[in-house]
Formats: structure tokens, sequence, C-alpha cells
């Protein structure tokens, strides 16, 4: 570790010396879920903040009791040991807490991690939400409460409607409530009025449906997490290498003598990724991690599952971690594609793969021309980082053979991710990375299902050849014209250009950027509807009519149409397999997703273009069997999925160096290098999550990896900035955020936080902080939230 500077600010003396971090108290919140009337507001429930110094490890024996404790205290011992044998097994529970794929062969008997536990307790705990609690909770009461007390209040188990003008929700039955939304969409005066949203748990089964539905009613409006997500991934893939989706298999990772982490925090979010980087360590790789901060998942790992990670020191994991500054990347990059070059000038045939280049690229010589010339004060401008650090960097690269690049949010969610994916892209391709053992680009995926929604049709711009099979199948002609997006649909909500959201999970209002007009916005609509496992922020703001629909979620049996029903999902790396529940659900009243969106297409389309909504409920076979025949890569998909429990797409670049791109051959592209920087006394914020959270679900209040306790309403700041700005540790501010439309956006009372993170670059937990991001400072081509880059002032709270 020659380049990070010592870890953060020392304890503050008010803190007792105590346990280091990991040994920090239990994450869950504990004590009765159930409400008495009294759930804190925001200002209670901040009081009990506490700071103390950041971890150097993840994991270790902490996280295996944490887990424990927490699912036993949430579910009981046997539904808790139930649940969690099932997880990740073969026929068992896929884990709905990240996309990292499970390894083929031997399986621990725990193949999950403390926060897959998290995401498992929290499905199923006892505590319910029924019409006693709506009776009881106005909605100007629910709209005063945080979002860790909605969510911690328990399960939702009845069909709840809000009729226009109510103060309440009150119950419906299952079939007044889809004849409500029948009703309304079909008075609209055109499809492209509604918007169909999916977040990334929903299985391949309902989203396809989701998709059926929405364009056999007759639009494109398809909007998902992933357009806040890895969206400019799927972009910067697309032109470059022809497939949206990553290159590698788990096994690569293994095999691979440098893996590049950048714009990831795996620790906290994909820790089962921790195990295939230690993996990787052993058999000799290198890790090189590119981040503005030191998360401790990313410089040191005890594995719980491993007596050795119980009980020694585990294994050190990035050599090299290069603190760079919030959208560096870029730059950085053409850097490295410089010094690259130089490199194998100096000893040719050494560094870059030129077979591969001759033979599967196109573009090489522009790249290289380009970058070549690239500006060497603007990349330290840009970076933050010193010339040597980069030296350093390049020289891993020159000097490895089978590369992995992951990524995650950091990169993503700026204004140019697009432009920076497609610049490591080219350095991988300059250096032959693609469709070989040990090599290739691993976009690390967030939501469990979030790529299979997207291979099954949830794409605003769907490719023609989709439509047409889609078409063929169903016979009918699927509109044409692409839909609106995430931010679009927020843009035509709020233009009352769109009067009816159904959301098949999620928790838009709260995970979008923009909160305040987000919020707006739905009020506006004529009816919202939620299918949803839990209260949230989505069904306070509620739109004049709503509805929430309580569904299943992935840990629980599904006897739709009398028999056991399996469902599948897609992995980060393109692995398709069955998931089946076990736990008895929440409530007797609760359906499945693919019965909940058949019941509405039911409502709505009747027997419009014949689609026999009523059949696929019975038998999910039959839903897979039209997955066969209209989605490529899955002929045979009922097959093989009974008969193997998964497969694997197919990817062309992958599998044999074809690419699919217009020009048949990966491309290599050019993007001009823009070095963004702010006004004086002005920072950049970035907007994270804690270790206690899954996006907008809060399981808890501490994020103990950074030395948070209770609390989330901070600011980690540079000890430098703090002298600047002239001010000190402790202090509470609000954050002002700036933006060209001259909205007033405020997030107030955040306590700034010492912490080891560049200059000009601070951080705060999402979604705390969505109010603070423009809706329309989106990624160039991708149109994502630009959640990672938002220009914010401090001013002193209550100003
Ligand atoms: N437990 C848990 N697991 C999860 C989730 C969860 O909320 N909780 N969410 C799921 C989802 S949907 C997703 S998408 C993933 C998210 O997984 P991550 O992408 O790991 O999530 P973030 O917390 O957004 O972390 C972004 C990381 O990028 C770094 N970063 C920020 N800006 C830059 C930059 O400009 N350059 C570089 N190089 N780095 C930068 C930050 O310091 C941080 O470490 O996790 C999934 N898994
Ligand atoms: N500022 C900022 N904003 C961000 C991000 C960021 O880093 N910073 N990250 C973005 C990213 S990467 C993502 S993916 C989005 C996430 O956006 P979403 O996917 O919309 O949000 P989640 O918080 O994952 O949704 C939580 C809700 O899902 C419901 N739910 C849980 N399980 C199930 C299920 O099995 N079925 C159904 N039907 N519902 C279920 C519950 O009701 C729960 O309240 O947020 C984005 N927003
Ligand atoms: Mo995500």
């Amino acid at each position: 570790m020659s380049t990070s500077p010592p870890a953060a600010a020392p304890p503050p003396a008010d803190l007792p010396a105590g346990p280091p971090v990991d040994g920090a108290g239990p994450t869950l919140q504990s004590g009765p879920a159930v409400d008495d009337g009294s759930g804190p507001l925001v200002d209670e429930e901040e009081a009990r903040l506490r700071v103390g110094p950041p971890a150097d490890h993840a994991a270790g024996l902490q996280a295996v009791r944490l887990s424990m404790a927490n699912a036993v205290r949430q579910m009981g011992v046997v539904k808790a040991t139930r649940n969690l044998r099932a997880l990740n097994q073969v026929d068992g529970v896929d884990c709905m807490s990240c996309a990292w794929p499970d390894p083929k062969g031997h399986r621990h008997t725990a193949e999950f991690c403390e926060n897959g536990a998290k995401a498992v307790s929290w499905e199923g705990v006892r505590q319910t939400v029924g019409p006693e609690f709506f009776a009881a909770h106005s909605l100007a009461d629910l709209a005063g409460r945080t979002d860790h007390w909605l969510e911690r209040q328990g399960r939702l188990t009845h069909p709840m409607v809000r009729r226009a003008g109510a103060e309440h929700y009150e119950p419906i039955s299952w079939q007044d409530a889809f004849a409500l939304i029948g009703t309304h969409l079909n008075g609209l005066a055109g499809p492209d009025e509604a918007v169909f949203y999916t977040s990334g748990r929903t299985s391949n089964e309902a989203a396809f449906l989701h998709q059926l539905l929405a364009r056999a009613y007759g639009t494109n409006n398809l909007p998902d997490c992933s357009n806040m997500c890895h969206e400019s991934t799927s972009a910067g893939l697309a032109r470059t290498i022809g497939v949206g989706k990553g290159s590698v298999s788990l096994q690569d990772l293994h095999e691979a003598d440098l893996i590049v982490v950048s714009g990831q925090n795996p620790g906290t979010n994909h820790p089962r990724m921790l195990t295939a980087l230690e993996t990787a360590k052993r058999n000799g790789a290198r890790i090189l991690a590119i981040n503005p901060l030191q998360e401790a998942g990313l410089m040191r790992f005890d594995n719980p599952q491993k007596l050795r990670g119980l009980a020694g020191r585990g294994t050190g994991l990035a050599d090299e971690l290069l603190q760079i500054r919030s959208n560096g990347d870029l730059a950085l990059w053409q850097a490295i594609g410089r010094l690259l070059l130089e490199a194998e000038d100096a000893a040719p045939g050494t560094v870059l793969d030129r077979a591969f280049i001759d033979q599967y690229t196109t573009g090489f010589d522009a790249w290289q021309r380009h970058v070549r010339a690239v500006d060497r004060d603007a990349v330290l401008a840009a970076t933050g980082l010193t010339w040597s650090q980069i030296e350093t960097a390049a020289a891993m690269l020159a000097s490895s053979k089978r590369i992995v690049h992951c990524w995650a949010m950091g990169i993503t969610q700026h204004h140019n991710a697009v432009a920076t994916i497609k610049e490591f892209v080219n350095v991988a391709l300059a250096q032959g990375m693609i469709g070989k053992p040990g090599a290739g680009l691993c976009p690390v995926r967030g939501h469990s299902n979030v790529q299979g929604d997207r291979t099954m049709g949830i794409w605003e711009a769907p490719p023609a050849f989709f439509l047409d099979a889609l078409g063929a199948e169903f016979g009918f002609a699927p509109p044409r014209e692409p839909g609106f997006d995430a931010a679009d649909a927020v843009r035509a909500l709020r233009d009352r250009r769109a009067k009816v959201f159904i959301a098949l999970g999620g928790n838009f209002v709260a995970a979008m950027s923009d909160t305040d007009v987000v919020t707006e916005a739905m009020r506006g609509a004529q009816l919202t509807v939620q299918i949803s496992t839990k209260l949230n922020r989505s069904h306070v703001a509620a739109g004049r009519t709503a509805l929430i629909l309580p569904t299943l979620g992935r840990t629980e049996q599904d006897l739709t149409g009398g028999r056991p029903q399996r469902v599948t999902v897609e992995d980060s790396m393109s692995e398709v397999h069955a998931s089946r529940g076990r736990s008895a659900p929440a409530g007797p009243l609760l359906r499945s997703e693919v019965d909940i969106v058949c019941g509405i297409a039911a409502a709505t389309l009747g027997d419009r273009h014949g689609i026999p909504w009523q059949d696929f409920p019975a038998d999910y076979d039959r839903i897979r069997d039209r997955i066969g025949r209209v989605v490529p890569g899955c002929a045979d998909y009922t097959e093989r999925i009974r008969t193997h429990g998964g497969f694997t797409m197919p990817h062309g670049p992958r599998d044999s160096r074809t690419f699919p791109t217009p020009e048949g051959k990966a491309v290599f592209t050019v993007s001009p290098l823009e070095v963004l920087s702010v006004p004086p006394g002005r920072l950049v914020l970035q907007t994270i999550r804690s270790h206690d959270q899954f996006n907008t679900t809060i399981y808890g209040l501490d994020d103990r990896y950074r030395g948070i306790r209770s609390g989330r309403r901070v600011v980690f700041i540079s000890a430098a900035d703090l002298a600047e700005l002239g001010h000190a540790d402790g202090d509470v501010v609000d954050l002002v955020s700036e933006w060209t439309d001259g909205r007033q956006r405020r997030a107030e009372r955040f306590r700034l936080v010492e912490y080891n993170t560049p200059k000009g670059c601070v951080a705060a937990y999402y979604p705390e902080t969505n109010p603070l991001v423009p809706l329309d400072s989106q990624a160039a081509v991708s149109g994502t939230p630009t959640s990672k880059w938002v220009v914010v002032r401090l001013e002193p709270s209550g100003t």
C-alpha cells in the first residue's frame, strides 16, 4: 500500500475507546417493530448519532454473529434456519441482496453474506402492516416518518386503496383493485399516458409478463431501476463490444492475475465477491482499487466462512489503491492508455495484443493518436493523483496477462460515465482482454435480477428483433417508438403528460433523483399502483387514487395455481437459474407478482390480441415456453431450467470473440477529456450506501465499516476542506445543491465527519441526499442520474 494516506479522522473525544469498529453492536434495530403510534420522526432518530474510526477490513466473525442474531430475532429460529440454509443452494432461494453469481461446484452450507442474511430477515419478519395500521396512520402522518421507520413496520398483507381525496388507505378486494386499474388505463387518451416501472428483484417470469402487458396495451414506457444504475454500462458495452453485459465467469476472476475494482464498495454491496477476490489473491492475483474512499472491503477480508477468516487476520486485498477524485476515471484511463502505448513502444510485443487488435477490433489508430496526446496536467487536475501513482497502476496492467475490470456505481453515475466505461474498454481491447480465460469485463450489477429483467424486455428502447419476436409470438404489433426512461417518466408525470404509474416493486419516489419533484409528480398522477412487499416512501407520495398490492417475496412459497411454482433469475455473469421459496407467506391474501400482473392485464386487456392471461399463473412453465420462443439465447428455456436447473446465456465476445456491433468488430472509441471543476467554496457530493441498507431500504442506522453508529445524516469530508471552509468535525450543516435551473435544493442537518476522502469530494448517504440531485443532471447517452456528482455548498443549519 504505497499510495494511500493513513486512515481517517481520529475518534472524537466523547467516544469510548472500546472495541474496533467491527465490534460495534447489532446493526439491525432490535425491539418491537410493531407500531405503537410513537415511531420516531427524523429529529429523534438522528439525535443518537455517534462517530468512531473506520474499519480496516470487512466481515470476520462479527459478521456471522450479527447475521445469525438478526435473522433469529426477526424470523424466529425455525424460519431463520430454513431460509438461510436454502440461500443460494441448488434448487434453493436466489439471494435478493445482490447479483453476484453462485459458485458452480462446491457450495458452502452458508453460501450467503451478512447483508444477504439481512435481506432475508427483513423479508421474513413476523410483523405485518394490515388495515388497522392504515386506519391508525393517515398519509400526512406517514409522510413525517423516516424511510427506516416506514419499512420497519413489517410486511404488507392486504390490497389497499387510497381513494381520491381520502386521508387514509382502506382495504379493497383484489378483483376491485384490478378492475380499478383497468378502468383507469382504458380511460386514458392514449397508452403513452401510462408508465410501467420495474425494480430489479422481479423474476424473469413476472418481468416478461409485465413488458408484455405494457406493449400489448400499447406503450414502451418501461423505465426500470437499471436506468439509475448500470444503464451507462449497457450503453458503453453495447457500443464497443456489441453486448451490454459483462464478459466474465466466476472462474475468470479466480484465474486472473490482475483485478481492477473501480468505483465499487464490495465489502458492503457485494460481500460474496470478496470470496472471489480472496481466491484470486491466493492464486497469485494482484488487485488494483480505484476509489475516492479507502473502503474496508477493498483493503482486507476475513472470510467468515473459513476458520482462517474467523480467527486470523484474513487476506489483504488491494495491492494498490488510487484515491481518485470524483469523476477522475476518464482521465485516468486515458493516461493509462498513453502509458501502455509508450511501454509497448519501448518493448514491442510485450504489453499490447497486436494480433487481437488486428483481427477483432476497429478504430485503434484514432484511439492511440488521441490518448498519446492526452495532457498530463489535465489528468493530474482531474484525478488528483500524482503521475507516479498513475505510472504504478499502468505498470501493473502492463505486466499482467489476464486482467478483469470490475466496476459499479462509482463509474456509472457520472455525467461522462459512458465515455469512462468506453475508455477502460479501449484499454482492455488494446491488451486483448476479452474472450480469454482469466480476463474480461465485469460490471457488478446491483439488484439480484436487474440483468434478467432487461433480458426479458424491460427496456424503454427495445431492439427491433425483440419486438419482432414478441409480436410474432403473441400476434400483435408492438409499439416501436421508444418509451420513457426513469427521468423522462418523472418529467412526463410532472407535466401531466403521464397519468398512471404502475410499479412492479421498488421505491421509485425515494430511489429517483430530485425527490421533491418526483413526489409532486406522483401526487399529481391520476392513479399510482405499487406492487410491494413493504411500506415505503412511494406509498406515501401517492397518486390521487393509489393502490398498494402486496406480493410474495422471493423466500416465500409460491402456490399460485395450487402447485409449488419456481421462478428464474439471471445473475451478473449471465447465469440463469431457478429460485424456489420455502417459507409460509406473510399473509393469506398475498399474491405472486406473476398473478398480479396477469390480474391487471386481464382486467385491462380482456381478450385483446387473444393473450391467455388466465392460463399463465396456473403453471409458470407456460410463461417459460413463451420466453423460450421470444428471447434470444433462451431456446428450450423450460427444459433447461427443469432438467439442468439453469444455463449460461450466450455472449458472443466472451464465447467466441464475436462482436455484434454494426462494424462486426470490437470498437475502439475516442472520447474528449473534460476536466470538471466546481466554483470556489463548492464541493462535489457523491451519494452512497451504508452497510445497513439495501438501496432505499434502511435496515439500521449503523455503517460500521465507516465508523458511524445510530445515525445517517452525516457528510464525510476531508480535513483540508474543513479547514478551508472554516468548519470543524461535528458541525451540523445544510447541504444546498447548485444547478443551472436556479431551483433551491436543500437537505437539512447533516453532521460533518472528518474522513479520508480527496479534497473537494464529500460523501453522504442516499436516499436522504436524493432531494439534492437535479432531475436533469443525467449522464450523457445513458440518462442515468449523476448520483456521484452533485455540486453542493455547505450552509450552517437553520439559515
Ligand atoms: N448490502 C447492500 N448490497 C447492495 C445494495 C445495497 O444498497 N446494500 N445495492 C445493490 C445495488 S442496486 C447496486 S447498484 C450495488 C451498488 O454497489 P456500489 O457501486 O458498490 O455502491 P455505492 O455505495 O454506490 O458505492 C459506490 C462506490 O464508488 C465509489 N466512487 C464514487 N465516485 C467515484 C468516482 O468518481 N470514481 C471512482 N473510481 N469511484 C467512485 C464510492 O466511494 C463507493 O465506494 O450494490 C447492490 N448490493
Ligand atoms: N442518490 C442516489 N440514488 C440512487 C442510487 C445512488 O447510488 N444514489 N442508486 C440507484 C440504484 S443503483 C438503484 S438500483 C435504485 C433502486 O431503486 P428501486 O429498485 O426502485 O428501490 P429499492 O430501494 O431497491 O426498492 C425497495 C422496495 O422494493 C420492494 N420489494 C422488495 N422486495 C420485493 C419483491 O420481491 N417484489 C416486489 N414487488 N417488491 C419488493 C419493497 O416494498 C421495498 O420497499 O436506486 C437508485 N438511486
Ligand atoms: Mo442498482
